[in-house]
C-alpha cells in the first residue's frame, strides 16, 4: 500500500454491477459436498451397478464404442463375496492368497507407522487405509522392468513387489538405512529396481512423466510399459491434461491411473471433477479408453490392469482407469477430517472394505477361514513389528543415528561442483 491516503480503514468501493433488465444477474457456481460433519453421510450421488454387469470388451475396441464404461463401475466380488461376471476367474487360490497378505501387511505397516509418527519417532506419514486393493492388485498385472510412477498412497506397489519393509521404515525414520539419505519426505520412496519411480511432493508431475517414459520405451522398440497414478484431486493439475495429450497423440504404451478415492484433503472430488460427470469420462475427449472399476475389489482391479497392460504391451495405446474407492484414513498425519466431513462417513462407502471382502471371497472359495485369518493377522504384526524395530535399531527422529550431512551435498550434481565442495568444507562435514 504505497498509497499514503489509504489507510487501513479506508474502504475501496466496489465497481457497481451493472443490472440489466435481459438477463437475471449471474452467480458463481460452486459444487458442495452433499453433506458435511454432524450430517448423515449420502452416497446416493455414486450409481454402482451389481457385480458382473459390465461387459469384457476386446483389448483392440475403440474408446467411443465403450464409452457407457467410463460411467460405470466394473466390479466382480458380488454381496455374497462370490466371483462373477465377465471380468471373474482369473487368479488361482494362491495368487489371492498372496493379493490378501500383500493388503494385510500393508494395512498393519501403515497402523505401526501412524502410531510411530504419534510417539515422534518420525515426523510425518500417510496411510492407504481402505485403499489397499487398489495397488496391490495393479502391482500384480506388471511384468519385471515395468515403470510404476506412483503418488504418496501407493505403497502396496512395493509392497506387492516384494520391497523390504525394513528399508521402507528406514526412509519414514531418516536414519542411517534410509535409502534415501535423509534427503526426502517419510512415505516419498523410490527405488528403480522395484519399478517404483521416485515420489515427488509436486502433485501430478510424474503423470506426463510416465507418458514420456512409456514414449521412450517406444521408441526404443522395448517391451516395457508404463503405468502412471494420480488422486482425484490432482487431476485438476495442467500436468494431467499435458499427459493425456501426449498419451494420446502417440499412443504411448501406459496406463493412466486416477485413484477417486473421494477426497484431496478437505476438498470433496465433485471440485477436481467439475461436469465431466466421472473422471474416467475425461479420457474420451482425448479417444484413450476409459474404464471405471470397483477400487475395494481386489479381483475387478486386478482384471481391469491386466486388460490396460496388455493393450500398452500390443502396442494398443493408452488406458485411462478410473478406481473408485473411499480415503477411510485421514490426508496426512497432519490432518484431522473430522472437520470437514461425517466422522461415519468410512463406514456408509458402499464399496465397503477391500480386505474384508477378498477375505469373504477365499472362505466362500474354500480357501481360507475366520480362524486363518486370524491367525494371519498376528503372524503379519509380527513380522512388522520384527521389520520396525530393525529398522529402528538404526535410528528414528528421537536418537541422533542420521545420514551423514556429506550426503547433503552429495546428488545434487553428477559431479559435485566446486560451490557445493566449498559449502561442503564451510559446514565441516
Ligand atoms: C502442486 C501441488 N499443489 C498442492 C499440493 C498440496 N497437496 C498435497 S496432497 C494434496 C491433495 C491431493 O489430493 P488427491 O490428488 O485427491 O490425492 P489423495 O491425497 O486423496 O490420495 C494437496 C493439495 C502439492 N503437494 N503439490
Amino acid at each position: 500500500m504505497s498509497d499514503p491516503n489509504l489507510t487501513r480503514d479506508t474502504v475501496i468501493p466496489q465497481r457497481e454491477a451493472v443490472q440489466s433488465a435481459e438477463y437475471a444477474p449471474l452467480k458463481l457456481h460452486v459444487p458442495e459436498p452433499a453433506v458435511r460433519p454432524g450430517g448423515t453421510p449420502d452416497f446416493s450421488n455414486i450409481r454402482i451397478p451389481r457385480a458382473g454387469q459390465v461387459d469384457r470388451p476386446a483389448i483392440d475396441v475403440d474408446a467411443e464404442a465403450i464409452r457407457d464404461l467410463a460411467f460405470s463401475v466394473i466390479r466382480v466380488l458380488n454381496r455374497d463375496g462370490e466371483a462373477v461376471g465377465p471380468w471373474a476367474g482369473a487368479l488361482s487360490d494362491t495368487e489371492l492368497l498372496e493379493g490378501l497378505r500383500h493388503m494385510m501387511i500393508l494395512r498393519a505397516f501403515d497402523a505401526r507407522m501412524q502410531t510411530a509418527q504419534r510417539q515422534g519417532k518420525t515426523s510425518f506419514y500417510m496411510q492407504h487405509m481402505g485403499e489397499e486393493a487398489v495397488s496391490c492388485a495393479f502391482r500384480k498385472a506388471l511384468r519385471p522392468g515395468d515403470m510404476n510412477f506412483p503418488t504418496y498412497r501407493q505403497a502396496g506397489l512395493l509392497i506387492a513387489g516384494g520391497y523390504s519393509l525394513v528399508e521402507m521404515a528406514c526412509q519414514i525414520y531418516s536414519n542411517t538405512h534410509d535409502p534415501l539419505k535423509g534427503r526426502q519426505l517419510p512415505v516419498m520412496y523410490s527405488s528403480r529396481e522395484h519399478g517404483f519411480f521416485s515420489i515427488s511432493g509436486n502433485l501430478a508431475t510424474q503423470y506426463i512423466q510416465a507418458v514420456g517414459w512409456a514414449m521412450a520405451s517406444a521408441i526404443k522398440n522395448d517391451t516395457k510399459i508404463a503405468v502412471g497414478w494420480i488422486g482425484d484431486g490432482a487431476t485438476a493439475e495442467s500436468d494431467f491434461h499435458a499427459a493425456l495429450v501426449f498419451a494420446s497423440t502417440y499412443r504411448a504404451p501406459v496406463v493412466l491411473n486416477i485413484v477417486n478415492n473421494q477426497w484431496a484433503i478437505s476438498t470433496f472430488q465433485g471440485i477436481a471433477r467439475g461436469g465431466s460427470g466421472t473422471f474416467a469420462a475425461r479420457g474420451l475427449g482425448f479417444g484413450i479408453p476409459a474404464l471405471r472399476v470397483d477400487g475395494n475389489d481386489y479381483l475387478a482391479v486386478h482384471a481391469v490392469a491386466k486388460w490396460a497392460c496388455e493393450r500398452a504391451r500390443r502396442n494398443l495405446g493408452p488406458t485411462l482407469i478410473e478406481h473408485v474407492t473411499y480415503r477411510v484414513g485421514a490426508h496426512s498425519t497432519s490432518d484431522d477430517p473430522a472437520g470437514y466431513r461425517p466422522k461415519t462417513e468410512s463406514e456408509a462407502w458402499p464399496l465397503g472394505d477391500p480386505v474384508i471382502r477378498l477375505k469373504n471371497h477365499l472362505i466362500v472359495r474354500g480357501a481360507w477361514s475366520e480362524e486363518r485369518h486370524k491367525q494371519t493377522e498376528a503372524e503379519i504384526l509380527d513380522t512388522v513389528i520384527a521389520a520396525q524395530k530393525e529398522a529402528e535399531g538404526y535410528g528414528t527422529l528421537h536418537s541422533e543415528q542420521r545420514p551423514s550431512a556429506r550426503d547433503m551435498f552429495e546428488g545434487v550434481f553428477a559431479e559435485m561442483p566446486p560451490h557445493l565442495r566449498r559449502q561442503r568444507q564451510e559446514a565441516g562435514v
